[in-house]
Order: C-alpha cells, then sequence, then structure tokens
C-alpha cells in the first residue's frame, strides 16, 4: 500500500482532530447548502453545483488548518474548484484531509426534489482514501451485526438471507435501498427474488448509506449497489462516526480508469474496502440539508432569518449533533 493511499492500522494516527473543528466544519456545510438553495428548482444542476462550490471553498479556506482536498470537484487537470490536491484552509493549524461533496444531488436540487444535501468530511493528515472520481461497488448495513455478515463478494441473495437471519427475521421483512439505475436491473430482480423488499433513490447515496444505521427509523436495512466512489469515501466517514460496516470497491473498468487510480496511489485495482481502509483515526462529518429530505430539512428563507438544518458526527467520540440554525445576518450569504 503507497503512502498516498490509507496508511496501514498499525500506523493508525493517534493523534485526535481538535474538537473545535467539529463546529467550525457546520459553517462550511451551511454556506455551501444555502449557496445551493437559492438556486433550487431552477434547473441548472451546475450553475447550483457551482454555487456551492464557490460558497464551500470561501468557507473553508477562512478554517485554521492546512487542508488538502482529496475527494473533491474532480482531478487536477480538469482544474475544478476544490479539485483533488487543492490546499485549503489558513495553514494556520492541523493537517487534515478533506473529502467535499458541496452538493450531493445536484439533480434534486436542479428539481427541488427531497435529499439534496450539501456534505462534506475531515480528517487527519493521510487517513482518508484517495479515490478517483469513478464508480465504486457498495454495501452497507447498520450496527449491531456480527462483523462480516454481508459481503461485498457474496451474491446478493446470500447477503439477504444472512442479514434477515442475523436480525432474526425473515428475509421478507428485509429492506434493501438501491439507487434507480438501469444497471441495477439483475441487483434488484435477484434482491426481490431473496425475498427482500427493494426500496429506490433516484440520488443521494451518501444520506441513503447512513440510512442504514438507523433502521428502526428509516426502514432500511441494507444498501447495495453502484454509485460514485467520492460518495462511498464520505458515507464511510459518517460510519466511522455512527457505526455499521460498510464494504466498497472501486469499478475501474478501463485502463484509463486504473491509470488515474494508480496516480493516487492504489496499487490493486480490484481491492475490496472496509470502513476503516477509507478513513483511518478521527474524523469529522457534516451534511447541511439543500431541500428538505428524509434525513434533514432543506434551506428556509423567511422574512427575518435564514435557517438549515445540519447534522455533524466525530468518530474518536460517536458525538452526533444536530444543528439547526437561525442565521440572521443575511450579509454573511453575500454572493461573491
Ligand atoms: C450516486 C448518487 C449521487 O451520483 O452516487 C450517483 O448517490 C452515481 O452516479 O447523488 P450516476 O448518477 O451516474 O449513477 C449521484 O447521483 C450524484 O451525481
Amino acid at each position: 500500500m503507497s503512502s498516498s493511499e490509507v496508511k496501514s492500522k498499525s500506523a493508525k494516527p493517534t493523534a485526535m482532530l481538535d474538537r473545535i473543528l467539529s463546529i467550525e466544519i457546520v459553517r462550511v456545510t451551511e454556506r455551501a447548502a444555502v449557496a445551493a438553495a437559492r438556486l433550487r428548482g431552477r434547473g441548472n444542476e451546475k450553475e447550483a453545483d457551482q454555487a456551492a462550490v464557490d460558497a464551500m471553498r470561501r468557507e473553508m479556506n477562512k478554517l485554521p488548518i492546512d487542508g488538502t482536498i482529496v475527494i473533491g470537484e474532480g482531478e487536477r487537470d480538469e482544474a475544478p474548484m476544490l479539485f483533488i490536491g487543492e490546499k485549503v484552509g489558513n495553514k494556520k493549524g492541523p493537517k487534515v484531509d478533506i473529502a467535499v461533496d458541496p452538493l450531493e444531488g445536484t439533480t434534486l436540487c436542479a428539481k427541488n426534489m427531497p435529499g439534496a444535501i450539501a456534505t462534506m468530511a475531515m480528517a487527519e493528515g493521510g487517513t482518508l482514501l484517495n479515490a478517483p472520481d469513478v464508480y465504486m461497488e457498495k454495501i452497507a448495513i447498520g450496527p449491531g451485526y456480527p462483523q462480516g455478515v454481508v459481503d461485498l463478494d457474496a451474491t446478493p441473495e446470500d447477503n439477504i438471507h444472512a442479514l434477515a437471519k442475523a436480525k432474526g427475521v425473515k428475509p421478507q421483512e428485509i429492506n434493501a435501498l438501491i439507487l434507480e439505475r438501469p444497471r441495477h436491473a439483475d441487483l434488484v430482480a435477484v434482491v426481490r427474488r431473496a425475498g427482500a423488499a427493494v426500496r429506490f433513490i433516484t440520488d443521494g447515496d451518501v444520506a441513503g448509506v447512513i440510512h442504514t444505521a438507523e433502521a428502526d427509523v428509516t426502514g432500511i436495512d441494507i444498501y447495495l449497489g453502484i454509485g460514485g466512489a467520492p460518495e462511498g469515501v464520505l458515507a464511510a466517514s459518517a460510519l466511522a462516526c455512527i457505526g455499521g460496516q460498510m464494504q466498497g470497491r472501486l469499478v475501474l473498468d478501463t485502463e484509463e480508469k486504473r491509470e488515474r487510480a494508480r496516480k493516487m496511489g492504489i496499487k490493486d485495482p480490484r481491492k475490496k474496502y472496509a470502513i476503516d481502509d477509507m478513513v483511518q483515526g478521527d474524523c469529522v462529518f457534516a451534511a447541511t440539508g439543500v431541500t428538505t429530505g428524509s434525513m434533514l430539512t432543506g434551506v428556509r428563507f423567511k422574512h427575518e432569518m435564514i435557517e438549515t438544518e445540519t447534522v455533524v458526527m466525530r468518530s474518536a467520540t460517536g458525538t452526533v449533533r444536530w444543528i439547526r440554525a437561525e442565521h440572521r445576518q443575511f450579509g454573511k450569504f453575500k454572493l461573491g
């Protein structure tokens, strides 16, 4: 494993992130969410995404960190803002790795549909997986199950049956969450044949994976299927805080993608990543609702205030905070 890939467990960092960062990070996702929310329902995904990116970058550069974007808006040669490798923060603080998805669910935002969020994770320097922007096969379940009860390399049928057994229910009582995509037609058929019910999402698999962590509230026992790798690392960061199991494998199906991955230090293109292969040590994860969804309330523009709702978690302590903020100073959300 190369140094730019996640360090081995024996090299697990012991330093803690300054806990103040778990409050500072909230400001960043709040800004991004408000900027994107102004463009809800305008049918322009790019513009909404750009607004979120700009706001997130502006706010992040005020943080007392020496940060490097490891999951970002694209790769360096495309030269977007918040590209992989970009340095962020005011440099007067700890070295941190940062994963961002300033607008997760651009289509949801552009169509003003439920579930768009602004999200990011921050971890000690050198501890987040550097993954290219490719697809990732994913499987996730909530906490409380024996380690390895489901596995990316098992058939979906076996996974449903094993999970049902571990939960002490019939497969018919298992609910799987799957991104609605033509590529998942076979997966959906097999999961249903195994007896489970399928709930679809059109986008937003960061929240989709997180939903497995609270199955009794969300009704979701397992997340299955292929989504974005950046979203996979962000979701893994959240599960590192709240528990649960997840595995991911990059879909590196062309030489070009394998080369991009190699450049990021990925030696084994077929590696199956567990949560602690994707995120190690202390990490904080935050998400602010852009449109109201099953996890978060979206931004509310009122006459005298802007309201936001954010969830922020920290892996070292497992603390989860729900922060409903009322912003009365509109100037801080000014464009530009
Ligand atoms: C998923 C989904 C995201 O990308 O990761 C998806 O959760 C994967 O890409 O919200 P495809 O849309 O190509 O299937 C998003 O939709 C974000 O773009």
